[in-house]
């Protein structure tokens, strides 16, 4: 029988891709007419990685995310407005305006956090996880992270651990082939990051980080097999990163053309599209309406937390340090 897949889903997944697209699309624009504090990186050309994985997770797993973390918080479920607030540096924001693009987290749909730190958030999530196994609960956590975090001391420090106490956790590269300015290869010693799984004993897979339905379904099987209790998995999406590492990075270190070809012919919204029209799963007219319904709530957003208060001078050392 055809391989199909649940309406409701299909929906939600392309909700949330066109919502990460139209939030970043909206942020480039605003950050480059200097309305925005701070430095900021957008996930545009990977909104299936994140979708695809989240779409498998219960509101109570937990996320932990990377400097380019905005398409994270969206897929687990994060509130735009208050998202947008953050960034404006709003008392409204998910940090009443004190964290910005690379701070947001919300406990409440567990998400850990963003994390300027590259390679830091690997033992957030190992932590996250080992606490649910103490707990007794079925709970996953994943950690999200680039190909140049992958080269960083903390992921064998924490895939080791994580692989001896059989912790559940999926560690998700997305392998953008870019960290800043360098090319992958030029500091990574393996084609495929997926392989290192083999130095830890544990699973590793990699898939097209641009096709919703090979990540949705890599990561179902790798999740269920956390889940399960066997240990974790090493899953790596390959993708493109379309923008430059930071917005505003005049992107001396590759050709335009170069990241145009990508663009036209791997574009993970309009693979999605083709895929789901090619099947009839959902019409143009379904999807359309939601591209617009993405745009508007961004629009909103942008809108009230224009409108919104600065925090209070006298708050300016509050919710820093735990009581
Ligand atoms: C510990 C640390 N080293 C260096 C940096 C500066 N830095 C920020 S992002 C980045 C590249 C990260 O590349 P990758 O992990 O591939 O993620 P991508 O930006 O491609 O999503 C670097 C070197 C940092 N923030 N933290």
């Amino acid at each position: 029988m055809e391989k199909t897949y649940d309406k409701n889903l299909l929906l939600e997944a392309y909700r949330k891709m066109t919502t990460i697209r139209a939030y970043e699309s909206k942020v480039e624009e605003i950050f480059l007419a200097g309305e925005l504090p701070g430095f900021t990186h957008l996930y545009i050309g990977e909104e299936a990685c994140g979708v695809g994985v989240c779409s498998n997770l219960n509101n109570d797993d937990y996320i932990e995310s990377t400097h380019r973390g905005h398409g994270h918080c969206i897929a687990k479920g994060a509130d735009v407005k208050k998202m947008m607030a953050e960034l404006y540096g709003k008392e409204t924001g998910y940090c009443h305006g004190k964290g910005g693009s690379m701070h947001i987290a919300d406990f409440s749909i567990g998400m850990l956090g963003a994390n300027g730190v590259v390679g830091a958030g690997y033992n957030l999530a190992m932590g996250a996880a080992l606490a649910a196994k103490l707990r007794g609960t079925k709970q996953v956590a994943v950690a999200f992270f680039g190909d140049g975090a992958s080269n960083r001391g903390t992921f064998h420090e924490s895939v080791n651990m994580a692989a001896v106490w059989k912790l559940p956790v999926l560690y998700v590269c997305e392998m953008n082939q870019w960290a800043s300015t360098t090319p992958y290869l030029t500091t990574t010693s393996v084609k495929d990051i997926s392989d290192r799984a083999h130095g830890y004993g544990i699973p590793g897979k990699h898939v097209n980080g641009n096709d919703f339905f090979a990540v949705y379904d890599a990561a179902k099987e790798a999740i269920d097999y956390v889940r399960s209790g066997k240990g974790p998995y090493l899953l790596e999406l390959k993708t493109y990163r379309i923008k430059g590492h930071y917005v505003g990075d005049p992107e001396k270190y590759r050709t335009k053309e170069e990241v145009q070809e990508h663009f036209q012919n791997d574009d993970p919204i309009k693979n999605f599209r083709k895929t789901v029209l090619a099947k009839k799963w959902l019409t143009e007219e379904e999807m359309d309406k939601m591209d617009q319904d993405a745009k508007d709530l961004v629009l909103e957003a942008v809108k009230e937390a224009e409108a919104a208060p600065y925090p209070d001078e006298s708050e300016l050392m509050q919710n820093y340090y735990c009581e």
